[in-house]
């Protein structure tokens, strides 16, 4: 059995669970003898996106050179596990453009958990920050997520454990012939 490159981008707020489920995929897959790898803030904004903070602006250009750090990943036969935020329809419809330019495969997964639960989890202390007015802009608080219109796949966190989302990525990978 084979297996091609593509990206699987996850969007969903802080504390979603976007770096968690990619993670656990990540090692499902390589364990499987597919190579994937994980791109989150966490290993992006520490180097390549250092000079980037949280502005629209500054969100635009971290998840353009994301998607194309992305597509040559896919390009490369790899699964590339992108983790943002990325709250801006447009900015997603740009990266999905970025591979689709490239005729290689994209899709998106909304990580969809209410605010209410990412807040009450604050596994960062982030959200107690940004409501005291210490963090400003922060996604869900003073600055929007628009929520994806036509995702591939919608997980939802508050239903399923990590390893039961993993896996619903899994089967829609299978479906679409991915792996
Ligand atoms: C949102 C912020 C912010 C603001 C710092 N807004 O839970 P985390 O900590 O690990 O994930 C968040 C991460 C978001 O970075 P991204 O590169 O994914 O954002 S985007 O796609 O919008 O460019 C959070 C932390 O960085 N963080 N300040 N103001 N999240």
């Amino acid at each position: 059995r084979g297996f091609r490159g593509c990206t699987v981008w996850f969007t969903g707020l802080s504390g979603a669970g976007k770096t968690s489920i990619a993670f656990e995929l990540e090692a499902f897959l390589v364990s499987r003898g597919i190579p994937a790898y994980g791109l989150d803030g966490d290993n992006i904004r520490t180097g390549l996106n250092k000079n980037l903070g949280f502005s629209k602006e500054d969100r635009e250009e971290n998840i353009r050179r994301v998607a194309e750090v992305a597509k040559l990943f896919a390009d490369s036969g790899v699964v590339s596990l992108c983790s943002f935020v990325s709250p801006f329809s447009e900015d997603r419809e740009m990266a999905r453009k970025i591979h689709k330019d490239s005729d290689l495969p994209f899709f998106e997964v909304f990580v969809d958990t209410p605010l209410n639960v990412c807040e009450q989890r604050d596994v960062k202390g982030l959200y107690k920050k940004a409501r005291q007015g210490s963090i400003k802009g922060f996604t869900g608080v003073d600055q929007v997520y628009e929520k994806p219109e036509a995702p591939d796949l919608v997980v939802k966190t508050v239903e399923s454990t990590v390893e039961e989302s993993m896996l619903q990525v899994v089967e829609m990978l299978e479906e679409q012939g991915i792996i």
